[in-house]
């Protein structure tokens, strides 16, 4: 049994990895316990990747940062391993299959129920710190969600769970994942977008189209192109071609063409 770190909760916040940023930048001698945790009811300025907006009613959303001592050199890894302690966490929750989408998307039935911002925040005596923000759709309905690609625990018939709960869980699973030895291929079995037909724009707007043929040691995706060239893809949106890897395959041996 792992020692617990604290859980703040907060009715509102600008955005919950701000303010463990401010805390872990402000706490004298870094003294702020690893694995802290912080719990929001309401983010005013929740954010995605590249400042994007992250969106939720309040108290309708698991909406948590967690402080994580990191490896410098495999930071790239993080939100990939987040994303596994998060699917173990809602599997349990709900009757359809959860998916990870490289890199950052947590999916059921398709649809994006939960995503991971892994932000950077210094290094202390050879460790990395990361805010490891993890937004989850908990409790709100099909017209409360903000685009028809997303969905929330409620709309995928889990009974209502304790916001509490399970961020203890999610941060549980995620330190005993971090705390045995990993490799690519226990990521890329669980990752829908590692064997699937993609398309990836690249964070300068490039469009590449390819098929998913792994993950590599640094966590970055590998694409096949039609040139049967391999890119290593380390920043980027994935969309899945077809949608998900039961319709895929049907889609491949009819013959379909990316
Ligand atoms: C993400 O970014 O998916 C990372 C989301 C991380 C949110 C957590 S909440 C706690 C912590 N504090 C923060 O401020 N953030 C983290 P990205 O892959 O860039 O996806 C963002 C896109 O997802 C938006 O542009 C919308 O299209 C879509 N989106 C916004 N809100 C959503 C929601 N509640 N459910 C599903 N999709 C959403």
């Amino acid at each position: 049994m792992l020692d617990a770190a604290p859980i703040i909760h907060l009715a509102s916040v600008t955005s919950t990895n701000d303010y463990l940023a401010h805390r872990w930048r402000e706490s004298r001698e870094r003294k702020i316990q690893a694995f802290t945790a912080v719990l929001a009811d309401f983010q005013t300025r929740g954010r995605g990747r590249l400042d994007r907006q992250w969106i939720a009613p309040s108290g309708s959303a698991l909406l948590l940062s967690v402080l994580v001592p990191h490896a410098p050199a495999k930071l790239r890894w993080l939100p990939l391993l987040a994303g596994m302690a998060v699917q173990d966490a809602l599997a349990p929750l709900v009757p359809s299959r959860v998916d990870l989408k490289w890199p950052n998307d947590i999916l059921v039935g398709g649809r994006k129920i939960g995503g991971i911002l892994s932000e950077y925040l210094g290094e202390s005596a050879g460790t990395a710190w990361v805010a490891l923000g993890i937004g989850i759709n908990l409790n709100q309905s099909r017209s409360e969600l903000p685009e028809a690609s997303a969905t929330s625990l409620r709309v995928e018939g889990a009974l209502p769970v304790s916001p509490t709960a399970l961020a203890a869980q999610i941060v549980d699973n995620l330190r005993a994942l971090l705390a045995r030895p990993f490799s690519p291929a226990d990521y890329a079995n669980r990752c829908v977008s590692a064997d699937s037909p993609v398309q990836v724009t690249l964070p300068g707007g490039e469009i590449l189209v390819g098929v998913g043929t792994g993950i590599d040691d640094t966590g970055a995706l590998l694409i096949q192109t039609e040139d049967g060239a391999i890119s290593a893809i380390t920043a980027g949106d994935v969309a899945l071609i077809g949608g998900l890897p039961d319709d895929l395959s049907q889609l491949i041996s009819s013959g379909g063409n990316l």
